[in-house]
């Protein structure tokens, strides 16, 4: 058994062991009450999961396994002095709940190395769609196609013991990890870049080799990506993709199911698909005002006919959050960092000064402040990263970090199958009439 899954399995079983206590001991307190409101509402603010890897606090934002996101940039190994947080070692960090060393780090790389070979047909599964299709039906299609490896499926099949479940869980997650920079490098290239492929580099680290197989060698873009693939990757249990992938694997689908659901949820334009919104609904203003550099005033205005027009403002807003998205903070710091003069980095900033106020003047919204999305587009234009079409591929990929951490969880905790009850509108009336 490899170190990390054996150190999984311990700290897995000590977990089984202070739940089951726990439960037999607190199992019958409540946790909440659930107003009528609330099941027609989306179930907001009701606790109803539970998720191992992360922690969202609605005025700090989130924590991994306890850790902030500056707490990480502080303490997570890197690829070069001072630089961003590896993935590899936050991946490590949800996995097992400690934080990793250095060497830890380099592990996880070569494994993920090692494992990474992706079969011809899920190429050519990418390849029988028509060019126009979305990226992200694209990313979702191949994850499909890379579902013939499955160990879990396998394993089920011949018989496998239920305590065991975890075990080809977690070798399904790895590889599937380690397959979708690849995967999402040949949507890039297929789409945009005349289908010529760029070979990975087996000495590079999993968001560096990402980069340079999309075609970015600059070192600051491959920065930019261990940065990005850390701050998305999991932002507790409730939101769509985490959600979603959990529902779906609760019914002992593979690992690759799991996560394709999931990635269906985040390519909504009120998840994931949120950070392309962004950028065109940028692109749109630019064009309508005649300029690459708008005002304060002309922002306004333009935020008021979009409110107008009975669209949301991208980017902005969060159905837990109530203050300002720590993953937008995080990269508005990258961005005085490296590119403090860039127009449209400014004009992200200027949005952020003018929104907000706009917003809370509504009187409905809950949250006027920005979610990661905001900000993260003009991070990548900077670079030349222009199609944004794409940019929820780039999601994806990073989101794979926590929910598949969280299934290798789910599947060594014994997790039933999800099935909450539903009512209909005539038993509520009856249930109000006392019936
Ligand atoms: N612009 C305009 N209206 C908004 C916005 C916004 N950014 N955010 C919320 N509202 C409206 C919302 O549509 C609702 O209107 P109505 O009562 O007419 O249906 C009202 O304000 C109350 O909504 P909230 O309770 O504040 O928000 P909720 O929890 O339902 O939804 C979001 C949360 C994130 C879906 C919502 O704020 C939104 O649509 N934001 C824009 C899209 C976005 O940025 N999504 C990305 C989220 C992060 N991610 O990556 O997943
Ligand atoms: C996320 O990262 O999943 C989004 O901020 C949405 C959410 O938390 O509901």
């Amino acid at each position: 058994m490899g170190i990390i899954k054996e150190r999984f399995k311990l700290k897995a079983d000590a977990a089984n062991a202070e739940i089951k206590d726990l439960l037999k001991e607190h199992g019958n307190k409540k946790i909440g009450e659930v107003t009528l409101a609330q099941i027609y509402q989306g179930m907001r603010g009701i606790t109803g999961l539970v998720s191992e890897t992360s922690l969202l606090d609605a005025q700090e934002g989130i924590r991994f396994r306890g850790y902030s996101i500056p707490e990480l940039q502080k303490s997570l190994p890197t690829a070069i002095p001072n630089g961003e947080p590896l993935p590899e070692g936050l991946f490590y960090l949800m996995l097992i709940g400690e934080l990793p060393t250095e060497e830890d780090v380099h592990h996880v790389t070569n494994v993920w190395q090692r494992r990474s070979h992706v079969p011809t047909h899920v190429f050519k599964a990418i390849d029988a769609l028509p060019i126009s299709t979305h990226p992200m039906t694209m990313f979702v299609v191949g994850v499909m196609a890379l579902q013939t490896e499955s160990d879990f499926a396998r394993e089920y099949a011949k018989g496998i013991s239920k305590k065991d479940y975890w075990n080809p869980t977690y070798d399904d997650v790895m590889d599937l990890i380690a397959r979708l920079p690849r995967i999402a490098a040949y949507i890039y290239r297929r789409k945009y870049k005349n289908n010529e492929h760029i070979q990975p580099d087996g000495l590079l680290d999993w968001a560096g080799n990402l980069a340079h197989m999309m075609g970015f060698e600059d070192e600051s873009f491959k920065e930019l990506m261990r940065l990005y693939m850390t701050i998305h990757a999991d932002h507790e249990g409730g939101n769509v993709s985490a959600h979603a992938t959990h529902l779906v694997g609760s019914a002992l689908s593979d690992p690759y199911l799991s996560y394709a659901a999931g990635m269906n949820g985040l390519a909504g334009p009120l998840h994931g698909l949120a950070n392309q919104e962004v950028i065109k609904w940028i692109f749109e203003m630019q064009k309508e005002l005649g300029t690459d550099n708008p005002s304060k005033e002309q922002i306004e205005d333009y935020v008021k006919k979009t409110i107008a027009a009975g669209k949301v403002v991208p980017g902005y807003g969060h159905a837990v959050l109530r203050k300002t998205d720590p993953r937008f903070t995080a990269q508005m710091e990258f961005g005085k960092k490296h590119m403090p003069d860039d127009k449209l980095v400014n004009t992200v900033w200027k949005i952020y000064e003018t929104v907000p106020p706009i917003l809370q003047s509504l009187g409905k919204i809950k949250n006027p402040w920005p979610n990661v999305d905001a900000h993260s587009g003009a991070l990548l234009v900077h670079y030349g990263l222009v199609e944004y079409e794409f940019y929820t591929v780039l999601f994806a990929v990073s989101r794979a970090l926590g929910v598949l951490a969280n299934l290798c969880w789910d599947r060594a905790l014994g997790f039933p199958i999800e099935r909450p009850k539903s009512v209909t509108t005539s038993a509520v009336k009856r249930w109000l009439k006392g019936e």
